[in-house]
């Protein structure tokens, strides 16, 4: 495991000597080693990397100050796309212990890779999550996300494990049995996206318990874009304490920032994964304290380093130093994104996904809407699509096999099961301007 995080003869992990608390200037000087680092690998190992800054006429030499990084080229999801499977890996396969996917705006996925150091710097920044919640040996985590290809699962698995809390890969779903065993085991921690939580508080409810009356006490929830007025029903529903959660798999998964005690904004581990705000029209780097998208450059990846990573993600970068006497930066809670990717049941959905599965199926027409609820704190998403003259006139068991076969493609394409309903030509809304492809009406 990572020796900067074990540092007594039992292996017993510090939250205090963690790199949360660097001296500003040793911390800095610590990136800045390690950018030049990590952007002669990636030049070294990686053609579309060597190609871009050859382009502007850039070596890896040049780079002689951390703000020097706004040279830099960005790199953005359809480069990881792009160059599917394997273009932007910086290790030859042996080195490779793990790969991971998620969706990309067309029907392939993105992969990311990680050596064996990869995840152990992966595992000391879900570690460091999980401390800044408060969690510790003793500790039962429940880790309901997903486990797969997701890196929900795993990631908080490799963390809480290392921490030295008793772990319980429950993975996602199965609500009844999620409160069963968090009532039997007496889990103290979950780790879920808040959405899911607020579904398993009501379903608790229904079956007559109250998480209240249950030894659970945290909360460690992320994935998905969710407000402070969803973390007071959660705290105030099951009485445990929530913490948000960031990340993204392409920089590592769960483990890039997180909330700690104070609430007020998600500390980045800045010392792995290095946070910039640009303006996302002009790609021009904003002073701290100002609104754009994050932009964050991989210091210590091996497997496949980003550079100026685009997320899309929008927030800001506090000024403030945190009363809980970390000095790794903050970023603001992130409610929106600057593309049209949404994120249901954890999963990340493009409309263009949807898109591409219609109109490769016959029979539909390339009219369509995508609405989105939740029911009893579960989302559900619903696909209106118009169809063919032809087949709207023809007998009802025609529309129900093309109706089944629209839910079959578009699981195959999203990796979720989705309503879909088949409405008569012209009666989804045309627009003059954008079409509006989701209606999302969820609330809290
Ligand atoms: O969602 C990694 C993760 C797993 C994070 C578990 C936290 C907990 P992706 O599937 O690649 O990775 O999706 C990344 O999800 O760019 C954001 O748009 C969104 N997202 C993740 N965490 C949050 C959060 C994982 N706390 C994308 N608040 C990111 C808002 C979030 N959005």
């Amino acid at each position: 495991m990572c020796a900067e995080l074990w540092n007594d003869t039992f292996g017993k992990f510090h939250p205090a000597s963690a790199p949360d608390y660097l001296p500003v200037p040793q911390l800095r000087l610590l990136q800045l080693q390690r950018l030049q680092a990590v952007v002669l690998r990636a030049y070294d190992y990686v053609e579309l990397f060597r190609e871009r800054m050859g382009q502007i006429g850039l070596l890896p030499r040049d780079l002689e100050t951390l703000g020097d990084l706004r040279l830099l080229p960005f790199t953005v999801k359809n480069d990881l796309r792009d160059t599917y499977p394997f273009g932007l890996f910086a290790s030859p396969m042996q080195e490779i212990v793990r790969l991971h996917a998620s969706s990309g705006t067309t029907g392939r996925p993105i992969v990311v890779a990680y050596t064996r150091e990869d995840v152990e710097v992966w595992t000391s920044a879900m570690v460091r999550t999980f401390a800044a919640a408060g969690l510790h040996q003793g500790d039962i985590v429940q880790n309901a996300y997903g486990y797969g290809l997701f890196t929900g699962g795993l990631g908080a698995h490799y963390g809480a494990e290392a921490l030295g809390a008793t772990v319980i890969p429950i993975s996602g779903g199965n609500a009844d049995r999620q409160i069963m065993l968090m009532k039997d085991f007496g889990s103290t921690a979950i780790c879920c996206t808040p959405s899911y939580f607020i579904h398993l508080i009501e379903r608790a409810g229904e079956m007559g318990i109250d998480m209240k009356d249950l030894p659970l006490r945290v909360g460690v929830f992320g994935a998905e874009p969710w407000s402070e007025s969803m973390r007071q029903y959660i705290q105030a529903n099951s009485g445990v304490e929530a913490f948000d959660i960031y990340g993204l798999s392409e920089i590592t998964g769960p483990g890039v920032g997180a909330e700690c005690t104070e609430h007020d904004g998600l500390h980045i581990f800045e010392d792995h994964f290095y946070p910039e705000i640009i303006d996302p029209e002009t790609g021009e780097v904003l002073a701290d304290g100002q609104e754009g998208e994050l932009v964050l450059t991989t210091l210590s990846k091996k497997a496949m380093p980003l550079i100026r990573y685009r997320t899309r993600d929008i927030t800001r970068l506090y000024t403030e130093v945190c009363p809980c006497g970390r000095t790794v930066r903050r970023i603001a809670r992130i409610g929106r994104r600057s593309d049209d990717m949404f994120i249901i049941r954890g999963i990340n959905v493009f409309p263009s996904q949807v898109e591409n599965a219609l109109l490769q199926m016959g029979g539909t027409l390339p009219h369509y809407q995508i609405v989105l609820t939740r029911d009893k704190g579960l989302d559900e998403m619903e696909v209106q699509v118009e169809v063919t003259p032809e087949i709207f006139s023809d007998s009802v068991s025609v529309m129900e096999s093309l109706n089944e076969r629209v839910i079959n493609v578009l699981e195959q394409t999203l990796n979720l099961r989705v309503g879909v309903r088949l409405v008569a030509p012209h009666t989804i809304q045309r627009s003059e301007g954008k079409a509006k492809r989701v209606i999302d009406e969820r609330k809290i």
